[in-house]
């Protein structure tokens, strides 16, 4: 009897360090800088996103991986840590169609390498294959994945064939967050709070999807103000408050 309970310990440890064990998350993704943007978003049409491959200095990129959007991309931005060298290239690719047009542009600061999306993309899953390619001639692979879901804009605050529109930083948040807009709207951000806000393309920290969407720090009752003239989704947010301030413009 006497040896029963230093057993009945022995196996309770041992079932502890069992469960302890099975319930560890296993890494799925390269262990690379993941970056909080990154994580998919759930849809209410629930594409099913591959994990993405990430090459050596990858920062982030817009679209983000997972997210899915109701519309076009203007471009796809891919944001690096160390200077881009030809022959980099970025392919969006749908069915093995690639959607992309153009060359792939290195950006002035060589940080960043962006190519413009046809604006008749079809809706559907994208993968993007990109090499980023160094200096001294080095390339390395990566990839990731996005959705076109035009059906979600019916969410989008209407407000097409306005020739200007005002969106208030108030609360800590975009009002209206998401908004559906006339190729050619002036649209201007006014801040309502005492904190400072920005006005920020995505992706955090980069802010290179659509470079003339950044403002500086907006002190309340400070604004600022860009003419939209071209069509396509810009995701965008506030650097201050970048987890939570976000925003969306459907330009059409
Ligand atoms: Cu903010």
């Amino acid at each position: 009897m006497k040896n029963i309970l230093p057993v009945a310990a022995v196996l309770a440890l041992a079932a502890v360090g069992f469960f302890a064990w099975k319930n560890q998350t296993p890494q799925t993704s390269p262990p690379t800088n993941q970056t909080q943007e990154e994580t998919p978003k759930t849809s209410p049409t629930s594409f099913t996103f591959t994990n993405p491959k990430k090459s050596a200095h990858y920062e982030t990129n817009t679209p983000a991986h997972g997210s899915t959007l109701a519309g076009t991309p203007i471009n796809v931005v891919i944001d690096f840590n160390f200077d881009l060298a030809k022959p980099s290239e970025i392919k969006i690719l749908k069915e093995r169609t690639d959607y992309g047009t153009g060359e792939t542009i290195i950006d002035t600061n060589k940080l960043s390498m962006r190519r413009t999306m046809k604006s008749d993309s079809p809706d559907g899953l994208y993968t993007v294959d990109y090499k980023a390619c160094w200096p001294d001639k080095s390339c390395h692979d990566g990839t990731f994945q996005f959705a076109i879901d035009r059906s979600q804009a019916k969410t989008y605050d209407d407000q097409t064939g306005k020739k200007e529109v005002t969106i208030k930083m108030s609360e800590v948040m975009f009002k209206p967050q998401n908004i559906k807009l006339t190729r050619g709207t002036k649209v201007t951000w006014v801040n309502d709070d005492s904190a400072e806000h920005y006005v920020n393309t995505d992706s955090h920290p980069s802010h290179t999807y659509s470079p003339t969407q950044n403002s500086k720090a907006l002190k309340k009752g400070e604004s600022f103000t860009l003419t939209f003239d071209q069509a396509g989704i810009y995701p965008y947010h506030c650097s201050a408050h970048a987890s939570s301030m976000t925003g969306s413009l459907l330009i059409e």
